[in-house]
């Protein structure tokens, strides 16, 4: 039997996990989109469309062609509007002098409205350092890549086991994981990428498990791209996700 959401919220310190915890408990749904599209305007349609059945909406806030500040306010009128956190996927991967500001300035300014962002562990703990101070006073979360979904991935072994103590040494501002699988006993989140109800791999070395399995290893937050923006009706796919994700979560804590 694994603790519910419910049950963990009470381990957790950090304002974006209660708040995260919250909102999956208010909504039933442990689903996150990963909305890769390139235009704001279709963006923002699908994040109007999907929103009721999110907790996390995850961008890459630099595919897109036609951003401007415009583009995140009406993301945060989304966000208010259908009650979910956005985690920008920039996979930080520099010292800790750089991503400082590469979180907090240029255009993007991500430290200013994303609630979760990610970071590679590969440059030691100055990463972390250097993104907390962008960002833990603003109240936001850092989720540190310990597995890749792809083919090949080098984040293995030694190098899995190295971003954890990464972790627990951080535990004010790293929330928990990019994984696989719970790759930790202690109270991490881990949000897993790689998931689809009818697809195996894309063309590029990306590899799929299904809600279910993801939910069985331990996954708190099931992240899907294009088997919901890809679809011809997201709205139908979303909550097919969300469904999936739920009732795997809902079997696992009656276990
Ligand atoms: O290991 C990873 C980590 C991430 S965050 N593998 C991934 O695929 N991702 C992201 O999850 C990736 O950047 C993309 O935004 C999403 C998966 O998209 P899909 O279309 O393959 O579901």
């Amino acid at each position: 039997m694994v603790d519910t959401y419910t049950e963990r919220a009470a381990h957790y310190t950090n304002s974006v996990v209660q708040r995260l915890f919250g909102i999956i408990q208010r909504k039933n749904s442990n689903l996150c989109v990963a909305a890769d599209l390139t235009r704001k305007t279709a963006l923002l349609t699908l994040v109007d469309a999907v929103g009721p059945y999110i907790c996390v909406l995850k961008t890459h806030i630099d595919i897109l062609e036609d951003f401007d500040q415009e583009f995140i306010r009406r993301l945060q009128e989304l966000q208010a509007r259908h009650d979910f956190l956005i985690f920008e996927d920039r996979k930080f991967a520099d010292i800790g002098n750089t991503v400082k500001l590469q979180y907090t300035s240029g255009i993007y300014k991500i430290s200013s409205w994303a609630d979760i962002t990610n970071a590679h562990p590969l440059p030691g703990d100055g990463i972390v350092a250097g993104l907390k101070e962008g960002g833990l006073e603003k109240g936001r979360g850092l989720l540190l890549l310990a597995e890749m979904s792809s083919e090949g991935s080098m984040a293995t072994g030694s190098y899995t086991e190295s971003c954890i103590s990464m972790a627990q040494r951080n535990k004010d501002f790293v929330i928990g994981f990019v994984a696989g699988r719970k790759v930790s006993d202690d109270d991490f989140l881990v949000f897993t990428p790689g998931v689809s109800l009818d697809t195996s791999r894309d063309s590029f070395g990306q590899q799929y498990r299904t809600p279910q399995q993801a939910i069985d290893s331990g996954s708190d937050v099931i992240i899907v791209g294009r088997g919901i923006y890809g679809a011809e009706d997201v709205v139908v796919e979303a909550k097919r996700y969300r469904d999936a994700g739920w009732a795997a979560y809902l079997a696992a804590s009656l276990e």
